[in-house]
């Protein structure tokens, strides 16, 4: 393909989103960048995503007049800091169709709550010989807590395998899950190949034999409406960081018999009912996993952003990041030097694209990319073993979320061309 057809926009032009993308940019004071004298144009939302105004606000406003700690102090300060953090929960609950509050850990990140749930739940409940059915395409997040925990219970790891269009080969569903499986934890979306798995048909199958099902839902909670009752999910880690709160707080969902019948994962202040010289009993659901002193300002910082994330929509926010996914693959698949991983179907897969330059190495794409503003992410993404799936070291990936644009899509493709012309003059 001649670069001038490289360069020609697709006419498949969809009807533009209901997200009104122009205004929500002015809430991400970030956006106003310039970046080596470009702007920033900020494609690596997987990786985390940019704060608008009114999380900055949020945190800054309850250092300025709420500071306390929670749970501890009768004064009016502290019982005010207790009642903002236990109303994020309650948001939080509400986001993703929780039944009951008390569902709602907070934790560090994802990667806390998965390894709560494969330590907690794991070390009282797997043995000799038990599976732990995982995929092919987890993030390290959803394969390492389970790598720790199984040698110390004798429990086997297997991994569902991926067709060569990123999505998982349920039809060799009953080779991988045998009777001895007794949980299946698997990435609701892919933060590579972009993937949606269909978690409903996922958890049905699972249950059916009763495993249980643990949904690492970092790349999808915040892209789409999402409900932990519909997916039938036993438990749901996600990141406030990934859905415009702040790094430190993740959330572990749990239905409740579980959370109830398990041990805490880590021990010390607020986790406890009493303590003696003897031993020690458990404060109820949800603190009895939340030992010491929690990320107070990033909880309430996190509910400002539902908040916002509700006033938005979530289905507009899904509908503009498959539209943008839509355009920017029909784009890249126009470049003869581009190969891009994943469905070819925007509707089957979330706004993150891992592509590679058949010329250019993924860092030395990025950071001519970087050179013109624009952020990308290069490397393996924390998912080796799909790396060598895909037979790649590593991938470039472009992310986007609620304040990207065409525009944006359109610089990266410049900028994807550009790049190709300058390692042809210097080879
Ligand atoms: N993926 C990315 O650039 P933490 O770091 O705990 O907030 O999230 C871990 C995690 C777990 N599962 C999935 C599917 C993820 O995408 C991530 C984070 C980032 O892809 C950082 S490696």
């Amino acid at each position: 393909m001649n670069p001038v057809t490289a360069i020609a926009r697709p006419e498949r032009d969809v009807m533009p989103s209901a997200l009104p993308v122009e205004r929500a940019r002015a809430d991400f004071p970030i956006l106003k960048r310039m970046i080596h004298g470009s702007p920033l144009v900020y494609l690596d939302s997987a990786a985390t995503t940019q704060k608008p105004q009114i999380v900055i606000d949020t945190i800054a406003e309850y250092y300025r007049q709420t500071n306390a700690n929670v749970h501890r102090g009768v004064y009016a300060l502290s019982a005010q800091a207790t009642d903002l953090y236990e109303k994020a929960r309650g948001k939080v609950a509400a986001f993703i169709g929780a039944e009951k509050t008390d569902q709602i850990i907070f934790t560090r990140n994802t990667t806390e709550a998965i390894n709560l749930v494969a330590y907690s739940w794991g070390l009282a409940h797997l043995q000799t010989n038990d599976e732990i059915l995982l995929t092919e395409m987890e993030h390290h997040s959803n394969l390492v807590p389970w790598y720790l925990v199984a040698p110390k219970t004798g429990a086997v790891v297997r991994h569902l395998p991926i067709h060569d269009d990123g999505t998982l080969a349920l039809e060799r569903w009953k080779e991988f899950f045998t009777p001895k499986t007794r949980i299946v934890a698997v990435a609701h979306t892919s933060n590579v190949l972009g993937t949606i798995n269909p978690i409903a048909s996922i958890a049905a199958r699972a249950h059916a034999a009763g495993a249980l099902v643990l949904l690492d839902a970092a790349q999808g909670v915040p892209h789409a409406p999402f409900d932990v009752v519909a997916l039938d999910a036993d438990f749901v880690a996600f990141s406030a960081h990934k859905m415009l709160g702040p790094t430190g707080v993740g959330v572990l969902y749990g239905r409740r018999e579980l959370l109830e019948g398990m041990d805490p994962f880590l021990g010390g202040g607020d986790m406890i009912r009493t303590v003696t010289l003897q031993g020690a009993t458990w404060n109820d659901l949800p603190w009895k996993f939340e030992a010491g002193t929690p990320n107070i300002a990033g909880v309430i910082g996190f509910g400002a952003a539902i908040d916002y994330l509700s006033a938005l929509g979530m289905d507009k926010v899904r509908r503009h990041e498959m539209e943008l996914t839509d355009y920017a693959l029909a784009r890249m698949n126009a470049l003869d030097s581009v190969d891009v991983y994943g469905p070819a179907d925007a509707t089957a897969r979330a706004g993150v694209i891992a592509f590679n330059h058949r010329r250019i190495h993924p860092h030395d794409l990025a950071t001519i990319l970087d050179r013109r503003g624009i952020a990308i992410r290069a490397g393996h993404h924390c998912a080796q073993p799909l790396m060598e799936r895909l037979g790649q070291s590593a991938t470039a990936r472009a992310s986007f979320y609620v304040y990207n644009t065409r525009d944006e899509v359109d610089a990266l493709i410049e900028g994807l061309i550009a790049a190709g012309k300058f390692f042809e003059r210097n080879q």
